[in-house]
């Protein structure tokens, strides 16, 4: 069952904090107010939308939400390359590259998928690796032909894109606007 496998795959990398997957609405803890929103259920959310991830764009390309909107996004990787769907500010997803991209240099991620041997690795024991795990709750990575599930509570205001770090892929244009309202 693709789908399962997914979310596996997404949380073996989560390998030293609690699994914080929003699809299921596993007891994620609401750390407050953050600037970009936070974690919800699918439970709460008022909507679905879908997203379809090719190589390299998204569809649909920008995405409005409402201000304190719960939304479940429903994420389906139509292409052939490994993608992530992240929610973030530019600045966030500029810092997210470079961590991607050292997950790419460790072996961890390959352009098609997750390595799943070195997903199960303690990292903690590897220079340079210390704390570097594919955990945060507003993003998911998809491996081709997978679909995964996340929620996510809108706040009142913030300049939000969604988008997929996966080095090159934000610069070829798998980048969209989050427009609140
Ligand atoms: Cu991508």
């Amino acid at each position: 069952m693709r789908f399962t496998t997914s979310i596996a795959l997404a949380l073996a990398l989560a390998t030293s904090a609690p699994l914080a997957i929003a699809a299921e609405g596993h007891g994620h803890a609401h750390h407050g107010s953050s600037p970009i929103g936070q974690p919800g259920t699918a439970a709460e959310a008022t909507r679905t939308v879908e997203v379809t991830l090719y190589d390299m764009y998204y569809e649909p390309e920008s995405i409005a939400v409402k201000s304190g909107e719960t939304v479940r996004f429903v994420i389906k990787n139509s292409g052939e390359l490994l993608h992530e769907f992240n929610i973030g500010t530019a600045a966030m997803h500029e810092k997210h590259q470079a961590q991607m991209q050292l997950m790419m240099d460790h072996g961890m991620l390959t352009p098609t998928g997750v390595n799943h041997e070195m997903a199960h690795m303690d990292h903690s024991a590897m220079p340079g690796m210390e704390g570097l795990a594919h955990q945060d709750p507003n993003s998911v990575l998809v491996e081709p032909g997978a679909t995964v599930e996340l929620a996510w509570t809108f706040p009142g205001d913030a300049q939000l894109e969604f988008a997929c770090n996966m080095p090159g892929h934000y610069g070829a244009g798998m980048v969209g606007e989050i427009t609140l309202d």
